[in-house]
Order: C-alpha cells, then sequence, then structure tokens
C-alpha cells in the first residue's frame, strides 16, 4: 500500500486509511489481489465485536430483522460474483491540474479494483423482511463514525429500489474467498456493481426501506455531480445530481506519463470500464495525440459488471509522443475528448480521454 501525506487525515478515533496500489501493480490481474485492492474510508475503521453484531433491516418492512452474521450465510442463497469497484473520485487528479478542487483525495488512476465478492442478494433479505416492494429507495448504514462522539452518525447512502432487486446487488461477507478484510467494510459490506463505490456502504448495520433517498450527507452532499458551471460558492446542493451508474470510462496503466521508452515495439496496456450493465464493445487508442487511432486488443472475453483489460502495441521512433484512449459500450456510449467538459468542483466521474505523454529515445 502507498500512503501519501494527502492520503491520512485524523479523528480522535484512529487514522484514516486511504490507500492504492503502485500503478506498477495496478490491472495486472483481472481479479485484484486484496492487498492491491484500493481502500477509500471517510472515517476510523470501527471496531466490529462479530458475536455482537446484528444487521438491522427496518422501515416500510412487514417484518422488519435482525440478523446474526450466521443468519445471513444460513437464511439466504450463497453465490459469489466478480465485479469492479471503483470510487467516483478516480481521475480526480487530473481534474485537480486542470482547476483547483478543494475537496476529496487527489487519486490518480488506481481508485479501482476487481474482487470476486461473495454473499447474498440483498432482494432476499428485502423479501424476508416484507419489504414494501413500492417503496422507492433502500438506505444503507455503516458502523463508522462521521465526527466525533458516540452519537456520530455512520456512512451511509441509498439506491433506487429497482437496483436494490438487480440480482448483483449483494451483502458482502467474503472477498476473493476470504472473510471480508475490515479495512474494506468487514464483516459485512453491500456492493452495488456498476454503481460509484460509495454506494457499496461498508460495516453495514442497518438497510432501511424508506421513500426518500438516505438522508445521510454522503448522499446529501457528498457524492452529487454539478455541471462545471457551478463552484463551492455558487452551489445549492439540493439541486445536485445524486451520482449512481459509473460513465464509461477507460485507461492508460502502462506506460505513465513522463516515462521515457526506448525506441521500437512500445506496449500500451490499461483497463476500462463502463457501467457494468453493458460490456465494453471497442477500445481506440492513439499515439499522436488522438489524430490517428488503432484498435486494443481485450486480454480477456467482455463480462458485465467488470472492467476490460486491454493492450495494444505501437512501433515508435525517437520523439515526444501523446498516448490517448477512448472506449465505448454495447449501447454506444463514449467518453467526452476534453477534462474542460466534464471538471466539475467536486470532482466526479472524470471520463474524458486518458492522455499519458512519453519521450522515446
Ligand atoms: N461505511 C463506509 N462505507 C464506505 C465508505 C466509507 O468511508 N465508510 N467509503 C465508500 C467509498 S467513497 C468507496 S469508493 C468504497 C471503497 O471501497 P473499498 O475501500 O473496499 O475499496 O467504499 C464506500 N463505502
Ligand atoms: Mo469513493
Amino acid at each position: 500500500m502507498v500512503l501519501s501525506d494527502k492520503h491520512r487525515e485524523t479523528t480522535t478515533y484512529d487514522a484514516i486509511l486511504n490507500a492504492g496500489p503502485p500503478i506498477d501493480l495496478l490491472a495486472k490481474d483481472f481479479v485484484t489481489p486484496i492487498e492491491l485492492f484500493f481502500v477509500r474510508n471517510h472515517a476510523g475503521i470501527p471496531q466490529v465485536d462479530v458475536d455482537a453484531f446484528r444487521l438491522t433491516v427496518d422501515g416500510k418492512v412487514s417484518k422488519p430483522l435482525t440478523l446474526t452474521l450466521a443468519e445471513i450465510r444460513e437464511k439466504f442463497t450463497w453465490k459469489t460474483l466478480v465485479a469492479t469497484m471503483q470510487c467516483a473520485g478516480n481521475r480526480r487528479k487530473e481534474l485537480v491540474n486542470y482547476h483547483p478542487i478543494d475537496d476529496g483525495l487527489a487519486w490518480g488512476i488506481e481508485a479501482i479494483g476487481t474482487a470476486e465478492w461473495g454473499g447474498v442478494p440483498l432482494r432476499e433479505v428485502l423479501e424476508a423482511a416484507g419489504a414494501d416492494l413500492d417503496a422507492l429507495h433502500i438506505a444503507f448504514l455503516g458502523l463508522d463514525k462521521i465526527g466525533i462522539g458516540d452519537d456520530a452518525p455512520g456512512f451511509g447512502g441509498s439506491i433506487q429500489m429497482s437496483k436494490a432487486l438487480s440480482s448483483e446487488v449483494m451483502l458482502v461477507l467474503e472477498m476473493n474467498g476470504e472473510p471480508l478484510p475490515l479495512p474494506h467494510g468487514g464483516p459485512l459490506r453491500v456492493v452495488v456493481p456498476g454503481y460509484v463505490g460509495a454506494r457499496s456502504v461498508k460495516w453495514l448495520h442497518r438497510i432501511t426501506v424508506q421513500d426518500e433517498p438516505s438522508d445521510n450527507k454522503f448522499q446529501q452532499i457528498g457524492y452529487k455531480l454539478f455541471p462545471p458551471s457551478i463552484s463551492a460558492e455558487t452551489v445549492d446542493y439540493a439541486q445536485g445530481m445524486m451520482l449512481t451508474k459509473l460513465p464509461v470510462n477507460s485507461v492508460i496503466v502502462r506506460p505513465q506519463d513522463r516515462n521515457l521508452l526506448r525506441a521500437g515495439k512500445v506496449v500500451v496496456e490499461g483497463y476500462a470500464m463502463s457501467d457494468g450493465e453493458h460490456e465494453i464493445s471497442w477500445i481506440d487508442v492513439s499515439a499522436d495525440g488522438g489524430q490517428t487511432w488503432q484498435r486494443a486488443d481485450f486480454l480477456q472475453a467482455p463480462q458485465l459488471w467488470t472492467w476490460q483489460l486491454w493492450r495494444t502495441e505501437f512501433e515508435l521512433a525517437q520523439g515526444q509522443y501523446e498516448l490517448v484512449v477512448r472506449a465505448w459500450d454495447t449501447a454506444a456510449n463514449s467518453q467526452p475528448e476534453t477534462i474542460a467538459s466534464v471538471w466539475n468542483f467536486k470532482g466526479y466521474v472524470n471520463n474524458a480521454w486518458h492522455r499519458v505523454n512519453v519521450t522515446v529515445k
């Protein structure tokens, strides 16, 4: 794990852990090893007593539930799903370089990882609680304390009922075949494939069926998108767009910006990701700043809910090169060309064409 000073903040509880893998090791494997999987926390990691732990399911339900971890395992259908998790702040650094952003972590391209998640469908738990399926939202609450004092609220967020009932949304107890590690929300988290990472609430202990989105500050203020014209001074948070699905994105992982390369065959590789509901269908790579393009090869068959790893080669003579990548998904969604058109003062969901400048000697 690489911890920069920027990624260390402190509360009265403990240091806030935020970390990502070294880029050399990013997206080398289709399933990310746990030690290379980014961690994004807004507060200290809570110490959870697994024996005393109970998940509460309440709100618009006919049979409110309090479940132990063992009951969650036993009462519902166990399944595994390989899915990519990506922070809404991934690639924020490029936005910051274009125009300053006060808030959030200046992530490079490393706030993304893919795991095999083990757990049970959220839908079955909602059905067991007799959830009113006409209710509009499902709210999640974590055990971590945002702020100081025992009455400080946990990190929370919500998704629409229609997404909550989809088979890919899971209550997760295992990651890559191991008990869910504490930094990733152990013993229990929700995983909402295709959505910004913030909806995959960690240290989950309460699920509430309700008609309004969560009133948690990470739903009402954080993780809202605004057009480039809105600033911290002019913002009315009530007008913001709550982030849900991630837009199509693609990133050059190797070589890295400002790398010095040997003339001849240059391998370019990276990842691409859509909203998960659509597979990536085409990845275009340029070595001349976007004037000419060639199609990259996929390193595995496209699949739903995961990233697409890709690679291509160029024959490059001495000189300066701007490598660029852009992708499409099967619904013909693609990426905007410029950072200017996606810049937003919170620094979310940057999916502009990704550019890397290299020197070939
Ligand atoms: N309880 C809780 N859940 C949380 C967070 C948090 O700070 N507290 N961070 C969210 C954000 S912003 C992201 S991107 C993902 C990151 O999951 P990971 O740390 O397992 O990669 O967790 C989400 N769930
Ligand atoms: Mo995030």
